[in-house]
């Protein structure tokens, strides 16, 4: 009798605990402090969504394979309209977000999109070493070094590999990714590939650089500062994260094809963390300041004006279409940081 009795309440508990778990906020945290369970649970779910079927129609040898494709693909069809524009933040933190409900909703994770936070890999000395690269409980490593050109304009400074990632969870498969490179989006498969510059992420993701950008007086000048230009010299935190794992060679350098990579994600959660952290500083005014061009890099207003809070973003097949204004508050979007950064001088 006693037995059944906590049996029952044993039962009460754990459904208690599951509806409110349900229902309660999704907290992301940093790649290194999951556990070893949690980080294998979110490269499984990772894994589940590489291999479900896409959702996008098919056209003429369509590389969309899987439901990880039907996001990159929406990604490359938009590069030119979603980056170096006033909705850059916007619809990024809106992509990640939508990727964090497919790895809970279509393959049964239970944690939250996890982020990286960068500047704890730097100085460049430490950059290989970040446990986002680990073999056993990360994304993998760099690739075997692949000889580059000093003329090419695309070879990135400090570059150190360049070929297929040798280890970890996506080490081995020749059709990991399905489509670029650019803008290709007929079916070519291709391996996952890294090109790590300690020397870039040494020189843009250190704390140094998140406090110049959290820094910055409004939204244009700080989502200016998030992006940077468009060379190397000019780069941001955005770019940062990119060309310093992705190189010249490695997916993560490709500005159309870069959500090939999974690292992806865990480099735009941050970037959304520190436009967070930057909200944060004066959230009264910041969830409701957007500015910035709607055409490409037209920081000028020439071609058009700025991006208001009714801009319409889409991710495609895989969430409903949103605008700007509805993903200025991350509450609405169902999650929230276990820390920020803060502004220390
Ligand atoms: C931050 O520090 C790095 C490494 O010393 C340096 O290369 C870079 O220019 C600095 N950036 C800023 C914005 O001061
Ligand atoms: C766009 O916004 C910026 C920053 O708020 C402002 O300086 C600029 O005048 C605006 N441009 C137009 C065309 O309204
Ligand atoms: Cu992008």
């Amino acid at each position: 009798m006693l037995a059944a009795r906590s049996l029952l309440l044993a039962f009460a508990l754990l459904l208690g605990e599951t509806s409110a778990a349900s229902c309660a906020k999704k907290i992301r945290r940093e790649w290194r402090t999951l556990s070893t369970v949690e980080k294998k649970e979110y490269i499984r779910a990772v894994q589940c969504i590489v291999a479900k079927p896409a959702l996008t129609p098919d056209f003429e040898n369509s590389g969309v394979k899987s439901r990880y494709d039907d996001l990159l693909y929406t990604h490359i069809q938009q590069t030119f309209s979603i980056h170096y524009v006033g909705h850059f933040l916007a619809w990024h933190r809106y992509f990640v977000s939508t990727y964090e409900d497919m790895l809970r909703n279509e393959c049964g994770y239970r944690g939250a999109q996890s982020y990286w936070d960068w500047t704890l890999d730097t100085p460049a000395a430490k950059w290989a070493a970040s446990p986002v690269f680990d073999a056993e409980t990360g994304f993998g490593g760099n690739g075997p070094f692949v000889e580059g050109d000093a003329s090419n304009p695309f070879e990135v400074p400090g570059r150190s590999g360049g070929g297929c990632v040798p280890d970890g969870p996506f080490a081995g498969i020749n059709d990991f990714v399905h489509l670029g490179p650019a803008n290709g989006v007929t079916y070519n498969p291709q391996c996952l590939k890294r090109d790590l510059s300690p020397y870039f992420a040494g020189r843009y993701l250190a704390v140094n650089q998140t406090q110049v950008t959290l820094a910055q007086p409004d939204f244009g000048w700080f989502n200016r500062a998030v992006e940077g230009g468009p060379s190397f010299e000019a780069s941001g935190l955005h770019g940062g994260g990119h060309y310093g794992v992705g190189g010249t060679f490695g997916q993560m350098g490709d500005l159309y094809a870069s959500p090939a990579d999974p690292i992806f994600f865990l480099h735009h959660a941050n970037l959304d963390r520190v436009w967070w952290s930057w909200q944060k500083l004066d959230l009264a005014s910041r969830l409701v300041d957007i500015s910035g061009p709607i055409n490409l890099m037209d920081y000028t207003n020439t071609l058009g004006g700025n991006v208001t809070l009714a801009f319409p973003l889409t991710v495609g097949v895989s969430a409903p279409d949103v605008t700007v204004g509805d993903v200025m508050n991350i509450a609405d979007l169902g999650y929230n940081y276990d820390k920020v950064y803060t502004l220390t001088s």
